[in-house]
């Protein structure tokens, strides 16, 4: 199973094919923790709360066909089990990130962050602000780099999600206990909303960005962009229930300082309707604004950073958890970006042992990504390395991963995903 059970006592039998789930609720237990007692007559499943009997059922879906006699007790060892989607460099529809909530639930990942905007397109619906989708969503594709499997055939990209869209992800991701933290990306990574709104800017009146990479163009820091953003914001804490909100905060050119006073108000406003800013580590720079929450990305210094500021952390190097980075040096493979990264190398990796480390994500930045496949690919078999890293204990057996993997992708293989196989790239 993946990941694999904190504790799996069997005992002589399995259980009978059809036997019944009697399933129940036992505060006793932590809120994402259960308890299976499989028996040859029928299972008792115990949750700590909704989310632990989820859990527990996860489990039984991996023990398919053949569920063995025995006990299974289990519960997370971080309460941030996250994986970052980038809807904003790829568009992604809806049934395809339903589809994606549907396969990090599997794996019993609890956090999906959305990072909804960038330099590239911008996919949220505003009320008032109809030029950030009819202008914003959309970018000509002809000019992209030279993408390996890409069509250049000049269709413009683009794509935005509705509020009702929104509200329909929200909600699915709930009854699969995963929480959506939503991210727009500012004062940087903002060239989007700036083609569609050129005040925002500093003179910029260009289209959206075509080029990856880091755009120059960032909001200014007048009244009324800060109200733009505000407004944004209004609308994304009416859609999304997380506390945390991502603000981004990565990669802007400018003075940090001036970044970190833009930041202290956007956290205000956030912290007057009761959400918390959560933020790369960029906003450590300058001061990050009381209760931030930070994602420390430039490798394990940053982490440290934060713990010393007393922040909260969310570990996520990348390094060790950038699944857009590639899977081997074979030249198959389909995105050769970034510096090598194996499964074998994500489930070697160990967040820092801290009260104030929430957890670890892995962020899957999509340049090189146009469709859920490609996602899916450099997404899987990494994933499961990295659910076990923040499920199971920080004493981890790689020999005994590697014989379980197999087993696991036959059960990838039966939900569809086009994972990478073990052996090196797919053809195709
Ligand atoms: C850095 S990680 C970025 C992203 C890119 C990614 C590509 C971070 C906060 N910013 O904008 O997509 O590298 O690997």
């Amino acid at each position: 199973m993946i990941p694999r059970p904190v504790s799996v006592r069997p005992s002589p039998g399995s259980v009978a094919p059809h036997a019944g789930v009697h399933a129940r609720i036992d505060p006793a237990l932590a809120p994402e923790g259960y308890v299976l007692d499989c028996a040859p007559g029928g299972i008792d499943l115990r949750g700590g709360s909704e989310a632990g009997l989820f859990y527990g059922r996860q489990t039984l879906r991996q023990l398919q066909p053949s569920v063995p006699c025995g006990r299974i007790e289990d519960a997370p060892r971080f309460r941030w089990r996250g994986v970052l989607l980038d809807v904003a460099r790829h568009f992604m529809p809806v049934p395809d990130v339903l589809r994606f909530i549907d396969l990090i639930a599997y794996h019993k990942l609890n956090v999906l962050h959305l990072h909804l905007t960038d330099d590239q397109g911008w996919r949220i619906e505003v009320p008032g602000w109809p030029r950030l989708t009819s202008v914003g969503a959309w970018r000509s594709e002809s000019m992209l780099g030279a993408r390996r499997h890409a069509r250049y055939d000049g269709t413009p990209h683009g794509g935005f999600y509705t509020t009702a869209d929104l509200r329909r992800i929200v909600a699915y991701a709930a009854r699969r206990h995963v929480t959506v933290v939503p991210e727009v990306d500012m004062p940087g990574h903002m060239q989007a909303a700036i083609a569609a709104y050129p005040h925002l800017g500093n003179g910029y009146t260009g289209p959206v960005r075509t080029a990856w990479g880091v755009s120059p163009h960032v909001l200014n820091h007048e009244p009324a962009t800060l109200d733009f953003c505000r407004q944004v914001l209004d609308h994304v804490c009416d859609v999304f229930g997380s506390e945390l909100i991502g603000i981004g905060g990565d990669e802007c050119p400018g003075d940090p300082a001036e970044q970190a006073r833009f930041t202290a108000r956007i956290a205000e406003h956030l912290a007057a309707r009761g959400r918390r800013v959560y933020g790369w580590d960029e906003i450590l720079a300058g001061g990050a604004p009381p209760g931030a929450v930070i994602a420390a990305w430039r490798g394990p210094e940053p982490a440290e950073a934060a713990i010393r500021a007393g922040h909260q952390v969310v570990c996520c190097p990348d390094v060790q958890l950038y699944l857009d980075y590639r899977q081997s040096d074979d030249p198959g493979e389909p995105t050769p970006v970034g510096t090598r990264l194996t499964w074998a190398d994500v489930y070697g990796f160990e967040p820092p042992d801290h009260p104030l480390v929430l957890g670890a994500q892995a962020n899957i930045w999509t340049e090189h990504m146009e469709s859920l496949r490609r996602v899916e690919y450099m997404a899987f078999p990494r994933l499961c390395a990295f659910a076990e890293v923040v499920w199971g204990p920080a004493e981890r057996d790689l020999a005994d991963f590697t014989a379980r993997l197999p087993a696991h992708l036959a059960r990838l293989d039966a939900l569809g995903v086009n994972y990478r196989p073990l052996t090196g790239p797919r053809p195709g």
